[in-house]
C-alpha cells in the first residue's frame, strides 16, 4: 500500500481558499442577481397609484356603496342610480357585481339598451396630484351584440392645464382620442370590430403630457404610437378626475334593444408600463344573463 501525504505551505493553503471560495462568491453573486431580477416586478409594482379588481364589494352591489380598497385618494367608483331587471336578476347601469374576469370575482359592469341609461357611470375621482406622465390599464369585455352605431364615452382623463380634458370615446366607428384639437382614431373600425368580440382584452393608454407621449396597446401589442404629440391638455393629473365609462356621446342615440353589459376588471393606473400579466390570455365569454327586461 502506498501511502501519499499531501503537506500544503502557507501560500498552497491561501492558493487553494481561492480556489474554493471565488466560484462560491461568483455563485452567491448569480443567485442574488437571479433574485433580484425575479422580485423586480414585485418592487416595480410600487409604480403603481391606484388599482382596483372589483373584487371587495358585497353581494350585487351598487357601484356608489363601494370604496376602493387601496388609496385614501381615490374616493369611489360612481354611478348614476338607474336600474332594470334583467334575467330576474336586478342590474344598475353601473355595478360592481359577479363574475369577473375568469368565472370569479367580480367587475364594473355597465347595462345598456335602447335609449336609457346614457348617463355617465363608472366615475373615479381622484384628489391626489403630482401625475403628468401615466398608464392605465384595464381589462374590457364587449359583447358582439353591443351596439356598434351609438357612440359613448370610454373614458375621460381631467387635467390641470390647456384644455383641461382628454376623451376617449366610441366616435367614428371605433375608439378615437380628444383633447381639443380634432379626433385621432387609436384603432381601425375593422381593429374595433376585433376588439367587440365577447371576450376580455387586455386594454393600457400611456399618456405623457410634457413628455408628449400618447400610446396605446391591445392585449401587449403596441396599436397606436406619437412621441410627438402636441397635448391641447396640459399639466398634472390631479384636482378631480372623472372616469365615465358608458354614457352616450350626444345622449340622444339608441343602444341595441337587447341588454348586454360592457364589463371592466383588473384596473391600474400606474407611472410605469403594466402589460397584460399573468393571465393575460384571451378568457372565453361569459354570456350574459338573459330574460325579460323591467326598468325602474
Ligand atoms: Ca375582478
Amino acid at each position: 500500500m502506498i501511502r501519499i501525504n499531501i503537506q500544503q505551505t502557507g501560500h498552497e493553503r491561501e492558493s487553494t481558499m481561492r480556489i474554493i471560495i471565488n466560484p462560491m462568491l461568483h455563485l452567491c453573486k448569480t443567485l442574488i442577481s437571479l433574485v433580484l431580477i425575479i422580485l423586480w416586478p414585485i418592487f416595480a409594482n410600487g409604480a403603481t397609484i391606484f388599482s382596483d379588481d372589483f373584487d371587495s364589494c358585497t353581494t350585487n352591489c351598487n357601484a356608489t356603496t363601494t370604496t376602493p380598497p387601496n388609496s385614501a385618494a381615490w374616493t369611489q367608483w360612481h354611478t348614476d342610480e338607474t336600474s332594470a331587471t334583467v334575467g330576474g336578476v336586478k342590474h344598475y347601469s353601473g355595478e360592481i357585481s359577479s363574475p369577473g374576469r375568469g368565472g370569479t370575482g367580480k367587475s364594473l359592469k355597465l347595462w345598456r339598451a335602447n335609449g336609457v341609461f346614457g348617463n355617465y357611470s363608472g366615475s373615479l375621482v381622484y384628489s391626489g396630484g403630482g401625475v403628468s406622465h401615466w398608464f392605465m390599464r384595464f381589462y374590457i369585455k364587449i359583447p358582439k351584440a353591443f351596439s356598434s352605431s351609438q357612440d359613448y364615452k370610454l373614458w375621460r382623463w381631467n387635467t390641470t392645464g390647456g384644455s383641461g380634458e382628454i376623451y376617449v370615446n366610441y366616435y367614428g366607428n371605433t375608439w378615437s382620442i380628444y383633447d381639443g384639437k380634432g379626433w385621432e382614431a387609436l384603432l381601425s373600425s375593422s381593429q374595433y370590430s376585433a376588439l367587440r368580440d365577447g371576450n376580455w382584452h387586455c386594454v393600457e393608454f400611456e399618456i405623457g403630457l410634457a413628455t408628449s407621449i400618447l400610446r396605446f396597446w391591445i392585449d401587449g401589442v403596441l396599436k397606436y404610437e406619437d412621441t410627438g404629440r402636441n397635448w391641447a391638455a396640459t399639466g398634472q393629473l390631479s384636482m378631480t378626475q372623472h372616469f365615465p365609462l358608458g354614457n352616450t356621446y350626444d345622449h340622444t342615440g339608441k343602444w341595441q334593444s337587447g341588454w348586454q353589459a360592457m364589463e371592466v376588471d383588473d384596473f391600474v393606473l400606474s407611472t410605469t408600463y403594466v402589460g397584460p400579466g399573468a393571465g393575460a390570455a384571451d378568457i372565453p365569454k361569459q354570456p350574459n344573463p338573459p330574460g325579460n327586461i323591467l326598468l325602474k
